[in-house]
């Protein structure tokens, strides 16, 4: 059973310049979690932020409902306890939030961590295994910070823009003051359905299963081919 709880403290990157920082169990990223292949295991997540945030454990094959991803947000204040058996082989995994649209952002902060799972290859593979002397987790993070020691959150301007979609209300005409009659210039249909040509597709058949092709009628006796007309010459 492991503790985990989502908390908001401060790290010192550059002297005199304190940065808020967020971490699991201190003020920034996480203890590693190690288990083996077969065992169960249980993660209480506290969240002692101030906002609702989730853990999601990178790699990790179980199912869904423990899966921590942006369905499965927890209430600041509030405690989730997944559970499932490890069911996989050893490897390095790490565990992060994931709320939508704000994964990145709860990441710079400090909410990482890394989890280990060991099997029975894991003390026969001829690798350092000493934790913390020889065997040392490393992670990376590539962040930016503002002139005051914040974290920078502002993110790049996007590149791939598509067309705005047309307003709603704009499909509409707007009510005219009494008295006055509008000419119509094209049916309702007509201006409901002038949307984007470039995002229509057509369904590409070479993309459809096996089972929804249209078959060519294959004839038992005469393998495949299609069966000979009758002669009319013949009696
Ligand atoms: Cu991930």
């Amino acid at each position: 059973m492991f503790d985990l709880k989502m908390q908001p403290g401060t790290t010192q990157f550059e002297d005199g310049k304190p940065t808020e920082t967020w971490g699991f169990n201190g003020s920034y990223l996480g203890p590693t979690l190690r288990a083996k292949h077969g065992e169960k295991v249980v993660v209480n997540v506290d969240n002692a932020l101030t906002q609702p945030s989730t853990v999601h454990w990178h790699g990790m094959h179980l199912p869904a409902r423990m899966d921590g991803g942006p369905h499965q947000m927890i209430a600041p204040g509030e405690q989730w306890s997944p559970t499932w058996t490890i069911d996989q082989a050893a490897a390095s995994l790490w565990y992060h939030p994931h709320p939508h649209g704000e994964t990145e952002e709860h990441v710079q902060r400090g909410l990482a961590g890394m989890f280990f799972i060991d099997d029975d290859t894991t003390q026969q593979a001829r690798l350092p295994h000493d934790y913390g002397r020889n065997d040392i987790p490393l992670i990376v993070q590539d962040t930016k910070f503002n002139n005051d020691g914040s974290f920078d959150h502002s993110r790049p301007p996007r590149r791939l823009r598509l067309p705005r979609r047309p307003d709603p209300r704009q499909r509409h005409p707007r009510p005219l003051p009494a008295g006055q009659r509008r000419t119509r210039t094209a049916a309702p249909s007509q201006r409901l359905h002038r949307p984007y040509p470039q995002l229509r597709f057509r369904r590409q058949p070479q993309l459809l299963p096996d089972s929804h092709r249209r078959r060519t009628p294959q004839h038992p006796r005469t393998n495949g081919a299609p069966p000979a007309l009758p002669d009319r010459a013949s009696p």
